[in-house]
């Protein structure tokens, strides 16, 4: 028995969340037990789900986080490999209840799988994404090789200068990233202050990187939070690409990316 039977827009949405997974591992960017997943899944929360029991005992977020009451999360599990949870879902993550004083949650499906260490931060990003009004239901945390190799040089790390320069690799990284890519300085894996910082950059960017260590998006649906990455690295890789045929590509004039600009209709 699983929470997904006969449940078909659950199972897609984990479906999807399974086949991310096995993407990230594919390209490299998520050895061992690297990166993070987390959807918030309460739209598809009926009755029975509601009058599930726990099993696990409650356990404290860390916060008091007000927007997230009676909500449910399905949530890659702490130590779990995502090539493991592209085959095995519901083995290497599990589903949680946020309880109603909004600082702790419990398992509640299908076996009591920890939830992912930077649980605190991802849940933080989902509280202020529904204090915002924001449709974004799903955050991932991976370690795509080309953003990460670029964020150990100072100069793509002052502000928009990384987004200029990938948005100039070819017509479609803005297209499809609009927003950029925001900066976030090399903090603590899980510390509460890599959270309130990625926090502050999600008001002007939809992916952000973290100094010498990864990338946080938030989207709609996890597929789409996957593409934002994939996108921006994909520009990554060919800026690396020109640089070892031994030259710095000119990337498109400015008058180029204004031209695109105002036919796709994008924000400036
Ligand atoms: O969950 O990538 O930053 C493993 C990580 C933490
Ligand atoms: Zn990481």
């Amino acid at each position: 028995m699983s929470i997904l039977d006969n449940r078909p827009a659950l199972a897609r949405e984990v479906g999807q969340v399974a086949e991310v997974a096995g993407y990230l591992w594919q390209k490299g960017w998520a050895e061992r037990n690297g990166g993070n997943i987390t959807v918030n899944i309460t739209e598809h929360v009926d009755d029975a789900i509601r009058a599930l029991p726990a099993i696990s005992e409650p356990k404290a977020i860390g916060a008091t986080l007000p927007h997230l009451k009676g909500c449910y999360f399905y949530c890659k599990g702490t130590n779990k490999r995502m090539r493991d949870l592209a085959r095995w879902p519901m083995e290497n993550g599990s589903v949680i209840r946020i309880l109603d004083d909004c600082a702790h949650y419990e398992i509640i499906a299908d076996l009591p799988v920890m939830p992912t260490s930077e649980l605190p931060s991802h849940l933080a990003v989902h509280n202020y994404l529904i204090s915002k009004g924001s449709p974004y239901k799903a955050s991932l945390h991976t370690h795509p090789i080309e953003l990460v190799a670029m964020s150990h040089c100072k100069k793509y790390l002052e502000k928009d200068v990384a987004t200029r320069l990938l948005w100039s690799m070819i017509p479609e990284t803005k297209a499809f990233c609009p927003r950029g890519l925001g900066i976030i300085p090399y903090q603590l894996p899980g510390s509460n202050i890599l959270a309130e910082s990625t926090i502050k950059e999600l008001g002007d960017y939809d992916v952000t990187l973290w100094e010498k260590h990864g990338v946080f998006a938030v989207e709609a649906d996890i597929m789409q939070a996957f593409d934002q990455v994939d996108v921006l690295n994909k520009s990554a890789q060919i800026y690396i690409a020109a640089k070892n045929m031994g030259f710095e590509p000119d990337g498109m004039t400015d008058a180029q990316m204004h031209e695109m600009t105002v036919a796709f209709k994008l924000p400036k």
